[in-house]
């Protein structure tokens, strides 16, 4: 069939908005009708050249939301007209991570999905004149339809609106899902987010789902400051403002009761820069601190700190799509959203059409969007 999508054709260029073919399911594989997809930093980041993964020309977006149309050969678990959201962590329950509970970093497609090609190793998208166009992230929700596992399908409820649970397909799920699986913060913590994007801004509602006492917001954007306190901010720092060195002011801010040392029990970096990574790290409290590294570096990028901050007790964590199962967890976070325990409307700040896709791309450079979403 023919479908229209926006085409990464080079790394550093605009996207090029185009009729496309798509093939249809083969056995296993579910054709979606996407209805909207949210335009992550990830995007940016692949697109930008950045990702070491980045192949091009490839069909980006990877937070999602549509209904099946068409399924393939064997496909038991979805149906057409079933509303899905895309995972580009999928989950088969059966591969050695499925089985070992111990992760939510399924295994079983990794390989082929990081080549931007189908488990049998074909794109089933090409252009007009039949040249291979690759799939990315194992979703390409940045066409009007997609080709997907059904193990990478995460089936939800009818009444969910589409242009606002598709941020259920990483931005909500990675922030809230850092705090409540990856962290397990408990009740009454003290914890400090670096980044209130469209990640940092979900930390901390899962902060305060979670129960923490003092949420530390740092962002060099002061323009953020109003939006993250909606969300659950009690303190907000812009490095550019403090005097002398950040990581000695946030332990100083988080001191209690008698601690003469400070530092908090829950760090998160939502930037993915390295230096800020660092300062996350070394943020934490002696003795028992976690910091989760929930942002993405670029290609060469390194973390580096003490290993002093390790020995005294600090722990380094890192997390992808929150720890959350999408299969299992998906369904439920959109639960959570039509029954009022988190919010997502405020933080979508911008909606788009399909041919100005590229207007989202300059929002997010000029920090003037959370998070903007493309409705088909
Ligand atoms: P975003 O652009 O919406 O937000 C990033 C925020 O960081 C901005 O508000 C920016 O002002 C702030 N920032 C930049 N440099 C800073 C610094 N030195 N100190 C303090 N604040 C700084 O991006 P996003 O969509 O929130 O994504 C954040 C990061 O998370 C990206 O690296 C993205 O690739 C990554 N990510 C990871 C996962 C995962 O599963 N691990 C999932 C989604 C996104
Ligand atoms: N391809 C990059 C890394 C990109 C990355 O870390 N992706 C995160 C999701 S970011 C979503 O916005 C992730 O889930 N990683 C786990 C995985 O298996 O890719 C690189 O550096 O090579
Ligand atoms: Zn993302």
């Amino acid at each position: 069939m023919r479908t229209r999508a926006a085409v990464a054709t080079a790394a550093g260029k605009p996207l090029e908005i185009m009729d496309v073919n798509l093939d249809g399911p083969k056995a296993g594989e579910v054709m979606v009708e996407l209805k909207a997809t949210g335009i992550c930093h990830t995007d940016e980041f692949t697109l930008s050249g950045a990702d070491p993964e980045g192949l091009f020309p490839a069909i980006l977006g990877h937070e999602g939301a549509g209904v099946v149309v068409e399924v393939g050969e064997g496909v038991k678990s979805l149906k057409k007209g079933d509303h899905v959201i895309p995972l580009y962590t999928p989950e088969c329950r059966e591969c050695y991570s499925c089985q070992s509970g111990k992760t939510n970093l399924c295994t079983s497609i990794r390989a082929t999905q990081g080549q931007g090609v189908m488990p049998d190793g074909t794109s089933r998208f090409t252009t007009t004149d039949g040249d291979p166009i690759l799939h990315y992230m194992g979703c390409s929700t940045f066409s009007n339809h997609t080709v997907m596992p059904e193990i990478a399908l995460a089936k939800i409820r009818d009444d969910a609106p589409f242009d606002k649970v598709c941020y259920i397909g990483c931005g909500v799920t990675t922030g809230i899902g850092a705090v409540i699986n990856t962290a397990k913060v408990e009740i009454g913590s003290t914890a400090i987010v670096f980044g209130l994007g469209g990640i940092g801004l979900n930390v901390i509602q899962g902060l305060r789902l979670a129960g923490a006492d003092m949420i530390i917001g740092v962002d060099v954007n002061p323009g953020k400051k109003a939006m993250a306190e909606h969300f659950g901010m009690t303190h907000f720092v812009n490095p550019k403002e403090v005097e002398g060195d950040l990581v000695p002011y946030l332990t100083n801010l988080t001191k209690r009761r008698n601690d003469h040392i400070g530092g908090a029990d829950y760090t998160f970096d939502a930037t993915g820069n390295v230096q800020v990574m660092r300062a996350a790290l070394e943020s934490a409290h002696r003795g028992w601190g976690k910091s989760v590294i929930i942002g993405v570096a670029p290609a060469g990028a390194e973390i580096a700190t003490r290993p002093f901050q390790l020995v005294t007790g600090r722990q380094w964590l890192g997390t992808a799509f929150g720890g959350a199962k999408g299969r299992t967890d998906v369904p439920k976070i959109v639960d959570w959203y039509m029954d009022g325990k988190i919010e997502i409307d405020p933080m979508i700040t911008h909606t788009l059409k399909l041919d100005d896709i590229n207007e989202g791309f300059d929002l997010m450079h000029a920090g003037k969007s959370i998070r903007s979403v493309v409705v088909y």
